[in-house]
């Protein structure tokens, strides 16, 4: 009798026609044998899916040209399809089941004809952990099954723990044709199914990613209490030895990545990685709130990526193991056959192919790599992974930071007066945006908790869900917002970040054990400067105090904007929300 997987499997196949079906086991020979395909067999249009790279100085490591439509995540394809729209709510776009399924299932028929339909076993989180989740997707290329070895846990082993449940998170994936007008991305939460075509790029196909672990998973934990957030998981251990677990939510393609396994620069204090980009926060039996990365990878921006901004980074990427690293649409040094971006080190090469492989010319203005380029690597190559990372618990999480990419209004750091408050500080967030998704760069859009493209049901429903879980929390973490980019009237930053961002990580956890005071102003609580490290920094007092300047006027106009995001949910939004916000306009009078 077949099982409930192979059935639906089957029924995959049956309506994308693929000429062959391969169970993938996620083992070393496989991928090699993926990679080989992804270079000698598979096209897209005329070109491989991958290219060889300097084995030496980028051991394991291949090169990824997308098709130019397909270079970031388009939100403006990708549909939350719950039975009603209230519930997907005024953050996501929305389309009826059974509308989409029918929609889909023309889109995709016959879709994997003359190619191999592959089929992937993955967990999302430690398989041990008692929050991971077991996983199918099936796809019908070669980069997408390599990345998903790299950026997930793949085994075999996953198809006997599904054995005769139906209870497992499904997949389908296909490129189609690539065309942008045949491009979507459907959710269906409650049968925790994804259905992608059209695009081969990250967040829209690697479904174990931005689909399930966060549209899909916030609604899982909504109905079984737990959170799903786009966050960083680190440790920051002090001079003394001691480790202080904390999680930060910032947009996509805000440096989250380079917070994650920042090299300190105050001697003592060093950082632990446990992920880059997605936390699933549980209420542990001890009342504390424990976080797991549910991947096992990086999918990181490579521009601006170098030994000074993420040296840790430049390590994983060239330690080359068993995982194959990936690299889509850098530029590539024609001589060394290395990956090339924008702001790595080194001088500009002599010969560079452009992220499409056409010949580059500086003149040209362009950039050479695609702004949003990125690297695919094994959390394993990390030089700084956390030795927790893989504890089927997670780690306890003491602090989280809301951040965002904003050139004015917000200070370096702010405090939450305490949880419903700090649930206010993310909801009130903003960024400007990136080369992420494929919209307008640098216009500021609320951005809640970082999660707006992501949240996977109404936000109003989330924000109360954060409220409720603070109430289960005996040792709720503090909260913080954090903006490393607040410039002064020239447009230059304020704040050197990276390694140096340490700093405000060390007044967190010393306001976390009560080390330090904090000054109370009508949005929170902000630092002493006095308790601010600055040694050695070479900051003038003046651009110290713009750091942490609260302009009435600014936040006025803030106001008004998160006003207006949170009246788009009407009577659903918390009334503990709408305090919140009175309480601080007030402060201001
Ligand atoms: C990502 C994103 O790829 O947030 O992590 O876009
Ligand atoms: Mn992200």
């Amino acid at each position: 009798m077949a099982t409930p997987l192979q059935k639906w499997v089957e029924e995959q196949a049956k309506l994308t026609k693929p000429d062959k079906i391969w169970w993938c086991d996620g083992s070393e020979e496989e991928a090699r044998r993926l990679i080989e395909i992804g270079m000698k067999e598979e096209k897209i249009g005329s070109s491989p899916v991958f290219y060889g790279l300097n084995q030496k100085t980028f051991p394991n490591s291949y090169l990824h040209r997308s098709h130019p439509t397909d270079v970031a995540r388009t939100e403006h394809l990708t549909f939350v399809c719950h039975p009603d729209k209230e519930t997907a709510g005024p953050n996501n776009n929305w389309m009826d089941p059974a509308e989409a399924k029918e929609r889909m299932r023309k889109l995709s028929d016959g879709c994997m004809r003359g190619k191999t339909m592959y089929v992937l076993p993955y967990m999302m989180g430690h398989p041990r952990s008692p929050y991971a989740k077991a996983c199918i997707q099936i796809t019908d290329i070669s980069y997408v099954a390599i990345s998903m070895r790299i950026m997930t846990r793949m085994t075999k082993s996953v198809i006997d723990k599904i054995g005769d449940s139906d209870d497992f998170v499904k997949g389908l994936h296909s490129i189609g044709d690539f065309d942008p007008n045949k491009r979507f991305i459907m959710h269906f939460p409650d049968e925790h199914f994804v259905w992608s075509i059209g695009s081969g790029y990250g967040g829209n196909a690697l479904l174990g990613k931005k689909c399930f672990s966060l549209r899909i998973a916030s609604w899982l934990g909504l109905k079984e209490g737990w959170l799903a957030e786009h966050m960083v998981i680190m440790g920051i251990e002090d001079p003394k030895g001691n480790v202080t677990y904390i999680t930060a939510a910032l947009p996509s393609a805000c440096g989250k990545t380079n917070l994650a396994m920042l090299e300190s620069a105050l001697p003592g204090y060093k950082v632990w990685t446990l992920g880059d980009d997605i936390a699933w926060l549980n209420v542990g039996p001890d009342g504390r709130l424990w976080a797991i990365n549910p991947e096992s990878g990086f999918f990181g921006v490579a521009p601006g990526t170098s030994m000074k901004t993420n040296p840790n980074m430049m390590r994983t990427l060239k330690k080359g193991t068993f995982y194959p690293t990936l690299f889509t649409n850098t530029a590539l040094n024609v001589d060394t056959k290395e990956p090339w971006w924008e702001g790595i080190d080194g001088g500009l090469p002599k010969n560079l192919l452009d992220w499409q492989g056409d010949p580059w010319n500086s003149a040209s203005g362009n950039r050479a790599a695609h702004p949003n380029s990125r690297f695919t690597a094994s959390l394993y190559q990390c030089p700084v992974l956390s030795p927790e990372f893989d504890n089927p618990k997670g780690v306890p999480i003491s602090a989280i930071m809301f951040g965002g990419k904003r050139m004015h209004v917000k200070p370096l750091v702010v405090e939450g007066l305490d949880w419903p408050n700090g649930v206010f500080l993310g909801s009130r967030m903003g960024s400007e945006t990136t080369a992420a998704a494929m919209h307008k760069e640098g216009v500021v859009r609320r951005d809640p908790m970082a999660m707006l493209p992501f949240c996977g049901y109404n936000m109003a429903d989330y924000f109360r869900h954060w409220l409720n879980i603070g109430k289960q929390l005996t040792h709720p973490p503090k909260i913080f917002s954090i903006n490393w980019f607040r410039t002064d009237d020239n447009g230059a930053f304020l704040w050197p970040g990276f390694g140096e961002n340490i700093r405000v990580l060390k007044w967190i956890i010393d306001r976390v054990n009560n080390k330090v005071d904090a000054k109370e102003t009508p949005i929170g609580l902000v630092p002493d400067l006095k308790d601010l490290d600055t040694h050695g920094l070479n900051i003038p007092q003046k651009n110290l105090e713009k750091l942490f300047e609260i302009n009435s006027e600014e936040w006025r106009k803030e106001s008004e904007d998160i006003e207006i995001f949170l009246k788009n949910f009407g009577d659903r939004m918390p009334k503990e929300i709408w305090q919140e916000f009175e309480k601080m306009k007030k402060r201001f009078l």
